[in-house]
């Protein structure tokens, strides 16, 4: 399976990304994970996007995109991958395309969970409390709900038109929303 997975910050997507990823057999490539990762590591790239993840500002894309191809390259995403938060923007929608056709590859799926600006205010704000992510203050949600809803909400309709979108429900116990995707992949 090669899918990606929509939807807005706090929707689910690394929630259920990381069990997808056994349901199918196939790696979960988060964009979110690398990033921290390498701000972790303090490498040339962590630095560089350490700026923006704070901002609640996307990485450039040249980075980013650079980043993706070098994954997408890698053996144990040749038989498939779950993409958890790329693309962002229609620009990585259509490098995406790019990277895929020089695989000789095909997106088979384009899940999206929806939900709520709300409940994932609040959901961000309880991951706040826990894990203490200098994203997930009050004015950074705000600013990343904004970018999300001028930049990859317009990504619904681009799968859409090409007939691979599939939405679910991601308000719910953890466990429901799973199996809803799994379901409606399924389909
Ligand atoms: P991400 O790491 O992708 O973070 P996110 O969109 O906020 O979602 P995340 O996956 O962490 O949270 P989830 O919804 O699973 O991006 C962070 C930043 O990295 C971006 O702002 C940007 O700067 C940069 N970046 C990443 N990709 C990029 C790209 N392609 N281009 C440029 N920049 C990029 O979960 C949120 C919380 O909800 C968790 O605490 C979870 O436990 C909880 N939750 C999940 N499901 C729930 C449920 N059903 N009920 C209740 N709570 C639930």
């Amino acid at each position: 399976m090669r899918a990606v997975l929509l939807g807005p910050p706090g929707a689910g997507k690394g929630t259920q990304a990381a069990r997808l990823t056994e349901r199918f057999g196939v790696p979960a490539i988060s964009t979110g994970d690398i990033f921290r990762a390498n701000v972790k590591g303090g490498t040339p790239l962590g630095v560089k996007a350490q700026e923006y993840m704070n901002a609640g500002q996307l990485v450039p894309d040249e980075v980013t995109n650079a980043m993706v191809r070098a994954r997408l390259a890698e053996d144990d995403a040749a038989q498939g991958f779950l993409l958890d938060g790329y693309p962002r923007n229609p620009e990585q929608a259509v490098e995406l395309d790019s990277m895929l056709a020089d695989l000789g590859v095909e997106l088979d799926v384009a899940m999206e969970i929806t939900a709520d600006f709300d409940e994932v205010t609040q959901r961000l704000l309880k991951r706040a409390e826990i894990e203490g992510r200098a994203d997930d203050t009050e004015p950074v949600i705000r600013k990343r709900l904004e970018v999300y809803a001028t930049s990859t909400a317009p990504l619904t309709a681009f799968y859409a038109g090409r007939g691979l979108l599939v939405q679910v429900d991601g308000l719910g116990e953890i466990d429901e929303v799973t199996e809803r995707l799994v379901a409606a992949v399924a389909r």
